[in-house]
C-alpha cells in the first residue's frame, strides 16, 4: 500500500488516486455534491462512500488506496457543486470570506522569514537541540562572530548586581585571554576551594560571581567557554548556556478555574491544570535551588503562580491572595481578583493588572521566566512578558479548537456559548509572541497521520466574516518542544484509612449527597471512569453506551467520578446539562443497581485508592472524552495498577450495536498510540526531575537565543500588538460580564 504523509504533496497524488477506482470515484463524488453546498467531515465521507459502494472487499480496496490515504489526510472536505475541495496546507476559503476580497488575511508568517525553521517533520518538538545548532552556526566562523555572546554574558545581573563577567572582559579577545589565565590559576587550587576564597582576584580579572561554587565547577564552567569560543559545538553550548544564572523567578500563569492545594478537584474548569502546575512548582523550585548552589550565589529563588482571587470561593481557600505552596521553601500562590469597570466579580467566572504590579513587589524587580498555561493564561503570560521584556514559555495540553468539530467554520452558531474567535486569537497571539512552546507529547504539536495537531490547526484557518489566518503557527519553528510531564505518585499515599474510605465509597456508602446508585452484585468487576462533568469529558457518553449494552451489564457494573448530583448546585452551564443527562440515563436504561455516581472527589491521595480498589475487582479505567489530548487520570490509573482502556471515540459510542467485543477489547487493553505513548511515561526516564531541567535549559536557552534575534521579534511584537489592539479587544467586547446579583450561567469550553 503506498502510504502517503499529510506533508506529501495531496494534490499531486489525486489524480492517480482517482484513477485507481475512477468507477466508484464516480458514484462517490455525485453523492457528495447531491445535497449541495457543505462541509463533510471524515466521518461523513466515509459514511456516504459506504452507502455507494456496498461491496466491502471494494471498499476496503479503496480505502487501502491513495484516495484513502488522502482521506485520512485531509479530515474535511468542502463541497460547492460541482466542486469537492480538499483543504490542503490552506485554510479553506469558506461561504463569504471568499466574496470579500478585502477580507483581513493573519499572516504571522510573514514575520518569519529570518527565523530558521525545521525541514523535517520528525525533528519538530525538538527545539531546543536545534536552537543550540542554529545559535553554534550563527557564532561561529571568525572570532568577532561570538561577540553577541559576550554582551549576553555582560547583561547578566541580579538586580543590578553584575554576574559572570564586567565591562573590562568586554571583547572575546580579552574573554578568551583571561579565561586561559583563570584556568591556569584554578588548577593551582583544590577542588573543592569556595568561590570566596578566590572572588577577589577573579573580579580584578573580570569575572563576577556565577561560574559556580567551587574552583572545579568553576573550571568545568570556564573550560565549557572556553571550547565555545575556540570552535563552537552544539553540545558545548547547551551545557554552557544551561549553567548561566539566567533564571531565579518565575511566575506561571493559570487564571482560570480554581487554582488551590485541597477541595478543588473536580470543580467546574479545574482539573489536570492544577495538579500539572503544583507537581510541575516543586520540581523546578528543586532544580533551581541546586543551580542556585552551584553557580556558587545565595540568592533565594522565587515561583509564583497567579491566578485568579474568587471572593465566593464554595468552601475552598481561593479567596485567599497568598497561599504557600507545600513542599516547596519560596513558591506561593498569588491570587488577585478579576475586575471590572472598578468592580471585583465575585463569583468564580469562566476564565479571564494588577497582577504585574504585584508581582514586581514581590519579586523586587522583573522575574525572569513567565509560563502560560493555557489560552488565558498564556494571552496574560504574553501581555506581561511584552510588557516587561522577559522570556516566555506557553504550555496547552488542551486547546480549543481541535476539541470541537467545525469550531471555525461554525463559530456564528457557538458564539453565544462559547466565542471561539476570542480564544482562538488569543490563541495564536500567544503562540507568536512566545520564545518557547511547552507540549507533552508530539502527537499535541503535529498531530499524526490520521489527526492534525492542536498546534498544527492553527497554521491555517477561516472564520468566516471575521478574517482568513493564512499562516497562524508553524510547527516547524524551533520553539517547540516536547517535555513529558513527570509521574504524579499517587501511590506513596497508601494508608489503610484511604483505602477503607474508598471501598466504602464504591461499595456501601450511603451518603446521597457524595454517592449516587448502588451496586447489587458487588462481585462484578467495574469499570470505571473520573472526570470533570463537561461535554467533552463525556461521562454521560460512557454511561449510555454501558446502558445500551446488556450483555456488558451482565458482566460488569459501572463506577464513575464527576460533578454533583442536583444540577441547581451547579453554576455550571454545561455540567447543569451533563448532571441532568446523568439523571434521565440512569432512569432511561435502569441502571439502578449497576451503576455508582460518585460525586466529584477533591482527595487526590484517597483518588490513588480509589483506582485500586477498581484494580482488587479486576475492573479497567476507560477514558470516554471526546477529545483529549493528555490525559493525567490514565495514567494515575495505570500508575496504581488499575489497567486503562482505549479512549472510546464518540462514533462508537454512539452506536447502538456495541456488543461484548466491546468490552473484551477493553479487557484487553487493546491501546490506541495516544495510550502507548502514555505507558512509556512510566518508564523511569520520565520523571519531574528531569522536566524541570529540560524546562531551565530551555528557559537559559531562548533567553539567548531572543536576544540573537531580537530584530526581528521586535517587528512580530509590533504586529502582534496591532492585531491584539485592533481586533481582539474589539471581538472580547462580545462576552458577556457577569453580573454582581449571579453569574449568567457560561460554560467553558
Ligand atoms: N480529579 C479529581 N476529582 C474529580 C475529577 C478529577 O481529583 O472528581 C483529578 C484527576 O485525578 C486528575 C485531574 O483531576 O488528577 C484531571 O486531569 P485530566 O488530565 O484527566 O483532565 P483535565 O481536567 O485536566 O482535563
Ligand atoms: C484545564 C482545562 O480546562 C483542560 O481542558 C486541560 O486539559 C487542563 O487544564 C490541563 O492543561
Amino acid at each position: 500500500m503506498a502510504t502517503l504523509k499529510r506533508s506529501d504533496s495531496i494534490a499531486d497524488n489525486m489524480p492517480e488516486a482517482l484513477k485507481q477506482s475512477r468507477y466508484h470515484m464516480k458514484k462517490c463524488f455525485a453523492k457528495y455534491i447531491e445535497k449541495g453546498r457543505r462541509t463533510m467531515k471524515l466521518q461523513q465521507l466515509l459514511d456516504e462512500m459506504e452507502n455507494v459502494i456496498d461491496d466491502q472487499v471494494e471498499r476496503t480496496r479503496v480505502l487501502e488506496g491513495l484516495l484513502g490515504d488522502i482521506w485520512f489526510s485531509i479530515q474535511e472536505a468542502v463541497v460547492n457543486p460541482p466542486y469537492v475541495a480538499f483543504p490542503l496546507d490552506q485554510a479553506p476559503d469558506f461561504g463569504n470570506m471568499a466574496k470579500d476580497a478585502n477580507a483581513l488575511e493573519v499572516d504571522f508568517g510573514a514575520f518569519d522569514f529570518s527565523v530558521p525553521h525545521l525541514t523535517l517533520s520528525s525533528s519538530i518538538g525538538n527545539g531546543l537541540d536545534f536552537v543550540s545548532k542554529f545559535v553554534t552556526s550563527k557564532l561561529s566562523g571568525r572570532l568577532e562572530n561570538a561577540q553577541p555572546l559576550v554582551d549576553y554574558l555582560l547583561s547578566l545581573n541580579r538586580q543590578g548586581e553584575k554576574l559572570m563577567i564586567n565591562e573590562s572582559l568586554g571583547t572575546v579577545g580579552k574573554l578568551q585571554m583571561a579565561l586561559i589565565i583563570a584556568e591556569v590559576y584554578l588548577s593551582g587550587l583544590a577542588k573543592d576551594t569556595p568561590f570566596q576564597d578566590f572572588e577577589i582576584s577573579f573580579k580584578e580579572w573580570g569575572f563576577e560571581k556565577g561560574w559556580g561554587d567551587t574552583a572545579e565547577r568553576v573550571k568545568e564552567t570556564m573550560r565549557c567557554l572556553s571550547e565555545v569560543l575556540q570552535a563552537p559545538d552544539p553540545m558545548n553550548m547547551e551545557k554552557f548556556l544551561s549553567r548561566l544564572p539566567t533564571v531565579f523567578n518565575v511566575v506561571i500563569f493559570s487564571p482560570h478555574g480554581y487554582f488551590g492545594q485541597a477541595d478543588v478537584l473536580g470543580l467546574p474548569d479545574t482539573g489536570g491544570q492544577v495538579v500539572y502546575i503544583l507537581d510541575q512548582v516543586k520540581a523546578l523550585e528543586e532544580d533551581l535551588l541546586l543551580r542556585i548552589k552551584q553557580q556558587g550565589l545565595n540568592v533565594k529563588p522565587q515561583i509564583v503562580v497567579a491566578t485568579r482571587l474568587i471572593p465566593d470561593a464554595r468552601g475552598t481557600k481561593c479567596n485567599l491572595e497568598f497561599e504557600a505552596i507545600d513542599g516547596t521553601k519560596y513558591s506561593n500562590i498569588l491570587r488577585v481578583p478579576f475586575r471590572v469597570e472598578n468592580r471585583v466579580l465575585r463569583q468564580w467566572v469562566s476564565r479571564f493588572d494588577e497582577v504585574t504590579t504585584k508581582i514586581l513587589d514581590l519579586m523586587e524587580g522583573n522575574p525572569d521566566l513567565i509560563i502560560g498555561n493555557y489560552s488565558d493564561g498564556n494571552l496574560a503570560a504574553t501581555l506581561m512578558a511584552g510588557k516587561l521584556g522577559v522570556t516566555q514559555a506557553t504550555i496547552a495540553h488542551a486547546l480549543e479548537k481541535t476539541k470541537y468539530e467545525n469550531s471555525d467554520v461554525k463559530w456564528k452558531e457557538l458564539q453565544s456559548k462559547y466565542h471561539f474567535p476570542c480564544q482562538f486569537m488569543a490563541d495564536i497571539v500567544a503562540m507568536n509572541a512566545t520564545d518557547f512552546v511547552i507540549a507533552s507529547t508530539y502527537q499535541e504539536i503535529a498531530g499524526s497521520k490520521d489527526r492534525p495537531g492542536q498546534y498544527e490547526s492553527h497554521a491555517a484557518f477561516t472564520l468566516p466574516g471575521l478574517c482568513r489566518v493564512v499562516s497562524g503557527v508553524n510547527v516547524f519553528d524551533p520553539k517547540f518542544n516536547i517535555a513529558a510531564p513527570g509521574l504524579t505518585n499517587l501511590c506513596i499515599s497508601h494508608t489503610q484509612r484511604n483505602r477503607v474510605d474508598s471501598r466504602s465509597l464504591i461499595l456501601t456508602l450511603k451518603n446521597c449527597c457524595i454517592a449516587n446508585g448502588y451496586l447489587e452484585d458487588k462481585k462484578k468487576p467495574i469499570i470505571f471512569s473520573m472526570a470533570r462533568l463537561d461535554t467533552v469529558k463525556n461521562l454521560t457518553g460512557l454511561t449510555e453506551w454501558y446502558g445500551k449494552n446488556k450483555r456488558l451489564r451482565g458482566l460488569v457494573n459501572l463506577v464513575i467520578v464527576g460533578g454533583f448530583f442536583d444540577p441547581n448546585k451547579s453554576k455550571d452551564r454545561e455540567e447543569m446539562a451533563e448532571i441532568k443527562k446523568m439523571h434521565e440515563l440512569i432512569e432511561k436504561y435502569q441502571l439502578k443497581g449497576q451503576i455508582r455516581w460518585i460525586a466529584a472527589q477533591t482527595d487526590r491521595k484517597r483518588n490513588g485508592e480509589l483506582y485500586r480498589c477498581i484494580a482488587d475487582t479486576k475492573g479497567a479505567f476507560v477514558q470516554p472524552a471526546l477529545y483529549e489530548a493528555f490525559g493525567l487520570t490514565v495514567i494515575e490509573a495505570m500508575n496504581c495498577g488499575l489497567p486503562p482502556s482505549q479512549p472510546i471515540k464518540e462514533a462508537r459510542l454512539k452506536s447502538s450495536s456495541m456488543g461484548s467485543q466491546d468490552f473484551i477489547l477493553i479487557q484487553k487493553m487493546e491501546m490506541s498510540r495516544a495510550t502507548l505513548s502514555l505507558i512509556s511515561l512510566r518508564s523511569a526516564s520520565y520523571t519531574w526531575k528531569i522536566y524541570a531541567n529540560k524546562l531551565l535549559n530551555m528557559g537559559n536557552m531562548y533567553s539567548f537565543w531572543r536576544q540573537l534575534n531580537k530584530e526581528q521579534k521586535l517587528a512580530k511584537q509590533r504586529y502582534i500588538q496591532l492585531f491584539f489592539n485592533l481586533k481582539f479587544r474589539e471581538l472580547v467586547q462580545s462576552v458577556p460580564i457577569p453580573t454582581e446579583e449571579g453569574q449568567t450561567p457560561v460554560s467553558e469550553p
